[in-house]
């Protein structure tokens, strides 16, 4: 076969650097045991964050939540091989990517149940952005990022930085024509750019297979000149070896990245959804086994980086400064009705003006009438 300038056999296979038992099984990654077990609380931080959110909207605090158990290596593994000037262009399921960038608990909390301290003053939707940590709001249509990280790459590479950008996905979103042209422009002007599809199975109720005819998402990169590398999602070694190479290959004038991080979304896609309409529960429960945090524990105790009691001491640490900040969030005012006007106009209209009127007058009579305003 003519040589395509990447090996295609890296998209149809599965990399592993640790196996369910945290046994090692490919090659490690060489960064230090510091390093190694920064990733491991990244990951604790991001599920116990998790929880909290699912629990807080339960509760009728936050609007919507989109659970991420079963997909902290994806989204960490991948980010850890970011630098702090790089950009990332996020989903909405990348907690732990958003931790690895430096958001606080706080930050993301603010937001969630949109006090006045959220960065977004209660706009709907987009998870979370926030230009100090180079990462850009996730957007509602599925995919409509993947052109603007290849844009942002390539004006990057235009203007001669060394930057490069990480764009975040779910397998849904490679049906999308966003990913199809982002892919092309990102081959065609060799794009410092990598592409993390986390392929978690499925696109809301529909399962992948009813997506493509493909034989892996990783292999949709060969047709646009992009090296596609298939890695096993639930593997943050595997994940973070594969994500290092990329940004090391975008960096040094390699282009572009397409990784397949395969994993699978042990919870329901969003708050708003009931997985037990069109998924055996069984298929959860086989994939919970595969565990991203416990392997990864098993692998870090094995190295001797780390001890029963530590990892004990880690979760209860984490556990009790989160619920720390949930009530500091809590205590804080919410938005002032006053924010529904901002970012929209420079200059509102007599309309707007008043809307906001008659806004103000009707929660002044609500707060007169004694009643609660939600
Ligand atoms: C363009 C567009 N179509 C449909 C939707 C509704 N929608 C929201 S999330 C989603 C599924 C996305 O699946 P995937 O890309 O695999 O990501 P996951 O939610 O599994 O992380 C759909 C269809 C949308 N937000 N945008």
């Amino acid at each position: 076969m003519e040589d395509l300038g990447f090996n295609i056999e890296e998209a149809l296979g599965l990399h592993r650097v640790i196996d369910e038992d945290g046994n090692v099984v490919g090659e490690e990654p060489k960064v230090s045991g510091e390093k190694l077990l920064e990733m491991y609380v990244f990951m604790v931080r991001a599920r116990i964050l998790d929880e909290w959110i699912l629990k807080l909207q339960r509760a009728g605090k936050v609007a919507l939540h989109a659970p991420n158990r079963g997909q902290e290596a994806a989204a960490v593994g991948a980010a850890f091989a970011l630098d702090k000037d790089d950009w990332l262009f996020p989903s909405y399921r990348e907690l732990g990517a958003y931790l690895v960038r430096g958001l606080s608990e706080e930050e993301i909390i603010d937001r969630a149940i949109a006090n006045v301290d959220d960065p977004l003053k209660g706009s709907e939707f987009a998870v979370y952005g926030n230009r100090k940590y180079n990462v850009v709001p996730a957007p509602v249509p599925v995919g409509s990022h993947i052109p603007l990280a290849v844009g942002a790459a390539i004006a990057a590479k235009i203007m001669g930085h060394k930057t490069v950008v990480m764009a975040i996905f779910g397998d849904g979103a490679t049906s999308r024509g966003d990913f199809h042209s982002g892919l092309n422009f990102a081959g065609v002007f060799k794009a410092p750019v990598v592409l993390v599809i986390q392929n978690n199975q499925y696109a809301i109720s529909l399962h992948v297979s009813r997506q493509t005819a493909a034989r892996t998402l990783a292999l949709k990169g060969a047709a646009y000149g992009v090296p596609g590398v298939r890695v096993d999602g639930n593997d943050v070694l595997a994940v973070f070896s594969a994500a290092s190479k990329a940004v090391e290959r975008a960096r040094s004038g390699g282009g572009p990245t397409l990784i397949e991080a395969l994993t699978y979304r042990v919870g329901p896609h969003t708050t708003a959804d009931d997985p037990g309409r069109y998924r055996l529960q069984d298929e959860a429960k086989a994939f919970e086994k595969l565990d991203p945090i416990d392997r990864y524990r098993k692998y870090l105790i094995n190295k001797g980086l780390l001890s029963e009691l530590e990892d004990k001491r880690i979760w209860e640490e984490w556990s009790l400064k989160v619920e720390d900040v949930v009530k500091r969030c809590f205590n804080k005012p919410p938005l002032p009705p006053e924010v529904i006007l901002h970012n929209v106009y420079s200059k509102p209209g007599w309309n707007l003006l008043e809307q906001m009127r008659e806004l103000r007058e009707s929660l002044r009579l609500i707060e007169e009438l004694g009643l609660e305003v939600e």
